[in-house]
């Protein structure tokens, strides 16, 4: 369906037709341009940067692309299209009509969760507004702009389903939105991970690797949702969600073949006095990175989640491509978590596992990017190998939170922990040998900071020396 943009808010949603929900946005607008220019990439306004807009939500409309100011990027509202057989795949309702509208008694259920997504857009453009001012290369410079444009569309996309559908509390949330903020003691994010800093060009990759993972995840789950704009609204934003993971994924990977180049052709692991990354802090990132995105999963056995099931309002990872009743009363599943001082295995309904089964589909998805790492260390000729630690690991939500757990599996005791924290997860100082690389932007178009390796391929089709930033 095409996207309307004469409009002021570019839509197609049919705006035009409901001027009481037009204005209410209109409105919210200059709000949000304000939070941009404040909170947003860092004194970049006067930037020409190539990006990719959708005009339209079908394969061949959402990706025209073209050098644009980001004030200038064209926000707004894009759902897919809506499908009119589509009935609700799961849960006490499965099989009737999905919801045009919000059911009275789920009103106060699906606004938690759409803010609960909402607020996670704006806080990783405001964890990410420096890192321009550091980036390795032009080419990177405008994967994290094009991450961060769409990011606050995706907050528009949430914002449009409060302010459509929620009156007057859904005024007062779309607001809020843009005054809490990441990492802020008064007023922060609502979910961990979105108040830790991303300070450093190897935090925003392994971010984009594990914690728009969440977001794919996640929003999959939203897209089974049998309130159906909130569906067409996740399925367009899953769409643009793929490009910010291998955004991730091909980082990392730059920095391992960089580091590896350095290791061979200088016969050595110490790459820091050569002004690589090292592989074990490499690895320590991961962890990191890993386990803060898996405590994004919520509880293993919880209440909420089966609620949620069973009211249709948040399915399972390809809902209809699973093969069982859909109604899951009368099933178990495993989890593991923490009892008597011991890891334990153990069955509880599978309907309070939906979380822990989403997080394993999770866990299953990344391990596939890690191979792929793993990969290309080999085939660089060296021995050493990425992994995912333990679920257990450095958690703070669910059954292992406050437990310690090392990076494979076994529970330990404080000071076992705290005689090997240093080896597995960043310390003070590791951080400031990643931050010291972070140089002035490499801004000459070609050229790349010394600790990663150029990209495969462009973007679009572009050689990897265009000027994908112009800085007039
Ligand atoms: N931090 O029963 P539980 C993305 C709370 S990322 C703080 O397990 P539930 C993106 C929980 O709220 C995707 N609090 O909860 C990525 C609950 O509070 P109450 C974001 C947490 O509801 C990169 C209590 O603990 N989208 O899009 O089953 C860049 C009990 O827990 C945390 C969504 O998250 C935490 N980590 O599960 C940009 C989807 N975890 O009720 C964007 C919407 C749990 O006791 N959200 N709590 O006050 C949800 O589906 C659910 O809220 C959660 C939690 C899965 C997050």
């Amino acid at each position: 369906m095409a996207i309307d943009y004469s409009q002021l808010i570019p839509n197609n949603v049919d705006l035009s037709s409901d001027r009481r929900l037009q204005r209410a946005l209109e409105n919210w607008q200059p709000r949000f341009l304000d939070w941009w220019k404040d909170m947003g990439p860092d004194g970049t306004s006067s930037f020409d940067v190539y990006l990719r807009t959708a005009i339209s939500t079908d394969a061949n409309g959402w990706a025209n692309f073209g050098h644009v100011k980001m004030p200038d990027y064209r926000w707004g509202i894009f759902l897919a299209d809506r499908d009119p057989d589509r009935v609700i795949a799961y849960g006490d309702d499965k099989g009737k009509p999905v919801w045009q509208d919000v059911p009275g008694e789920l009103r106060t259920t699906l606004r938690r969760l759409i803010v609960t997504q909402g607020d996670t857009e704006p806080a990783s453009v405001e964890q990410q507004r420096l890192l321009g001012k550091t980036a390795p290369s032009l080419y990177d410079l405008r994967n994290l702009f094009q991450i961060n444009v769409e990011e606050g569309r995706h907050l528009w996309a949430m914002v449009y389903l409060l302010h459509a559908h929620f009156g007057r509390d859904g005024r007062e949330e779309a607001e809020a939105m843009l005054e809490r903020h990441s990492g802020d003691p008064d007023k922060p994010r609502i979910l961990g991970a979105f108040n830790e800093e991303t300070p450093d060009w190897l935090s925003f990759f392994m971010f984009t690797f594990f914690t728009d993972r969440d977001g794919k995840y996640q929003l999959a789950s939203l897209a089974e949702s049998g309130f159906d704009p909130l569906s067409r609204t996740c399925r367009f934003m899953l769409t643009e969600e793929a490009h910010h993971m291998f955004v991730g994924e091909t980082g990392v990977s730059r920095i391992l073949q960089r580091t590896c180049e350095l290791m061979k052709e200088h016969k050595t692991d110490d790459v820091r006095t050569l002004g690589g990354i090292d592989l074990p802090t490499m690895q320590k990132y991961l962890n990191f990175h890993f386990s803060v995105s898996l405590d994004l999963f919520g509880q293993e056995a919880s209440t909420n989640a089966a609620n949620y099931y069973t009211q249709g309002v948040k399915g399972r990872f390809l809902e209809t491509r699973i093969d069982d009743d859909h109604v899951l009363t009368g099933t178990s599943y495993e989890i593991e978590t923490v009892e008597d001082g011991r890891i334990v295995r153990k069955s509880v309904p599978a309907l309070s596992a939906l979380n822990e089964r989403l997080r394993q589909d999770y866990i299953e998805d990344c391990a596939r990017g890690v191979l792929r790492w793993n990969k290309m260390i080999e085939k660089a000729g060296i021995d050493f190998e990425m992994k995912l630690p333990h679920r257990g690991f450095d958690r703070r939500i669910g059954g292992f939170a406050g437990a310690r757990v090392s990076p494979d599996g076994r529970l330990l005791s404080e000071a076992e922990w705290a005689a090997n924290e240093s080896k597995w997860l960043p310390t003070d100082e590791d951080r400031a040998y990643v931050t010291s690389l972070m140089g002035p932007a490499v801004i000459e178009p070609g050229k790349y900071a010394n600790w990663i390796a150029p990209p495969a391929r462009g973007i679009n089709g572009q050689p990897v020396d265009f000027d994908y930033v112009r800085f007039n």
